[in-house]
């Protein structure tokens, strides 16, 4: 049975994918690359024209809807979560990643009504992935079902995580110290494909136990949790979060 938000559901895939191939055409191109809160901080003219597109044309199909989009908080707009149905866009979400042509870029759309998610998509464009979840329907990667690792034992686990663009030496210091608690578990590895999204589809596919990161956006992960939970997973606030002492892992 489709869900309630179905075509909206199936407007943000068209929209992912119509991304997609904008991003996979502009890694071939010369990219307009500026910088926002620092040096690594990074954004393209990519970035803006696809959130652009995707805002344009959710507002001519669905006039009454809301947006939280990351290069449209970047210029000025306020990031509020209102009942409104609003949609959650990263348009880029490995910006790094894409100008270095590493190649894990995701558009990430999250869209949620009542201050609830209702369903997220995430398209791993480079390697042609389409993730989808929606709320009681189950996550899945281009339609096959997904599900988080059954591990019980973070010494058997995999955990992801990611650097961030904040460069104040007190963070990077407290980013490396969970880092080498993590490590030192000992835990099988740590990894990071330097896009929150994508990691996120990887705790919802059972290759990796868990993902963390300290100063996350929402628009990071709006449409990743939709895709976790619907995998079978949780997400934690990592402030009110277990000590990493915990045996219990799963799908984080
Ligand atoms: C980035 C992430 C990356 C994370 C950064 C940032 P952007 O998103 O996906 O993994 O470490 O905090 O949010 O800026 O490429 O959309």
């Amino acid at each position: 049975m489709p869900g309630l938000w179905q075509d909206a559901m199936d407007h943000a895939v068209i929209l992912a994918r119509k991304a997609g191939e904008i991003v996979r055409d502009a890694v071939q191109n010369d990219l307009k690359i500026m910088c926002k809160s620092s040096s690594v901080d990074l954004v393209t003219k990519t970035d803006q024209n696809v959130e652009q597109l995707i805002i344009t044309s959710v507002k001519e199909k669905f006039p009454d809807h809301s947006f939280i989009g990351e290069e449209s908080v970047a210029a000025g707009e306020p990031c509020v979560l209102t009942d409104d149905p609003t949609w959650i866009i990263d348009p880029v979400d490995g910006t790094t990643n894409f100008v270095h042509g590493y190649p894990f870029v995701g558009i990430s759309i999250g869209f949620a009504v009542n201050k609830t998610l209702e369903f997220g998509v995430v398209y791993s464009c480079i390697e042609d992935k389409m993730y989808t979840a929606q709320k009681g329907k189950g996550a899945f990667c281009n339609g096959q079902p997904l599900h988080v690792s059954d591990q019980k034992e973070i010494n058997q686990s995999i955990i992801a995580t990611e650097f961030g663009s904040n460069r104040d030496p007190e963070v990077v210091a407290k980013i490396f110290s969970s880092m080498r608690k993590i490590l030192c578990l000992p835990v099988h590895g740590i990894r990071g494909v330097g896009s929150a999204a994508i990691n996120m589809c990887l705790v919802a596919s059972g290759c990796v136990e868990a993902y963390y990161e300290i100063g996350i956006h929402c628009w990071d992960i709006a449409a990743g949790a939709v895709i976790v939970s619907e995998a079978g997973g949780v997400l934690k606030d990592v402030e009110e979060a277990a000590p990493v002492s915990s045996s219990d892992t799963r799908g984080y």
